[in-house]
């Protein structure tokens, strides 16, 4: 194939795997739309063009671009969330969007319970007290138990649904909130979320992003969780009121956190940084070699699939 008979895609920022990049570039015609100098004039005079666009969960994709795009017929974003991705637009253009959920469970969920350790054992913060050479001179602060303790997950998903599953072998109780009871989970359901961060020690986020979420973690959700409870983030900034929460910190309101993702990221505000009951992580969640693999796999698939049959191969749900 030349490349001028390839499909043209619209990436639309660097990609986390610089991999995909590369085989995407074999397989299209790949124009990223970060590299323009001025992105509106390439958008209006190129936009025509491209056929595809690639994106991942963290980038998105507006409705003025997909606006700018008269030809597109497919997206693929690399990710399971699709809170930044203006599903509506593409829906309504008929526009078919892949994303890539189920291969990144396991690498969440372990980093929802390494958050849940470290934020109550201190390894961060006890590395950084070895390094600066305290150890000869002084002992470290106690932490807290995790196993035996009580687990609240919020959003009982597939994600949810793995950190359920290693809960077992710290032999915690689970219980979840979701919008409704999830199917064939034994697990206590609680309709109330401030019911179940009152009954929980660990209050888990996997809950999705977006307008239906934004600040369903609020100043009476973290008032329930109560000083002794700590508060875990693999979800997204917008579902934690990042304002309620840093006041909840400082006045020892709950006992810490665990946050790998921020309202206004890869901003974190100085008021986080300066807290010792926080654990801090660059929305690494699923940054493993294996998974981040997975998931170009996926986005790869979808993009193929879809220009070989018409259809991507995992669409994201209908509403
Ligand atoms: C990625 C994510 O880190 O899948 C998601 O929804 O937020 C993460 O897995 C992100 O897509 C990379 O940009």
């Amino acid at each position: 194939m030349t490349e001028n008979s390839q499909p043209r895609i619209l990436q639309i920022g660097r990609l986390p795997l610089p991999a995909l990049e590369a085989e995407l570039a074999t397989r299209y015609h790949v124009a990223c739309l970060a590299d323009q100098p001025d992105p509106a004039s390439f958008l209006a005079a190129q936009g025509a063009e491209f056929t595809g666009v690639v994106t991942t969960a963290s980038i998105g994709l507006k409705a003025e671009v997909i606006a700018a795009l008269p030809r597109l017929q497919v997206i693929s974003s690399f990710g399971v969330g699709f809170d930044a991705l203006d599903i509506g637009a593409a829906k309504a253009r008929g526009v078919q969007v892949g994303y890539t959920p189920g291969v990144l469970n396991d690498c969440v969920a372990d980093m929802a319970f390494a958050l849940m350790l470290d934020v109550s054992r201190g390894i961060a913060a006890s590395d950084r007290f070895v390094r600066r050479g305290e150890w000869p001179q002084a002992r470290f602060a106690l932490g807290t138990r995790v196993s035996g303790k009580r687990l609240g997950i919020v959003g009982m998903g597939r994600i949810g649904q793995a950190v359920a599953e290693r809960a077992s072998g710290f032999r915690m109780e689970v219980g979840y909130h979701n919008r409704r009871p999830a199917e064939g989970c034994s697990l206590s359901y609680f309709e109330s979320l401030t019911a179940l961060a009152q009954w929980a020690d660990y209050l888990v986020l996997t809950v999705a992003g977006g307008s239906g979420t934004r600040h369903l973690v609020n100043r009476d959700v973290l008032n329930a969780l109560g000083p002794n409870g700590y508060l875990i983030n693999v979800a997204r900034g917008s579902v934690v009121d990042e304002a309620a929460l840093i006041e909840a910190l400082t006045e020892r309101r709950i006992a810490g956190a665990g946050l790998d993702v921020f309202e206004n990221e890869p901003s974190v505000p100085d008021a986080l940084m300066a807290l010792d009951n926080v654990v801090l992580t660059p929305h690494t969640a699923s940054a493993t070699h294996e998974t981040r693999r997975a998931m170009a796999d996926l986005v790869l698939e979808n993009l193929e699939s879809f220009y070989a049959t018409g259809a991507v191969r995992v669409p994201v749900p209908v509403a």
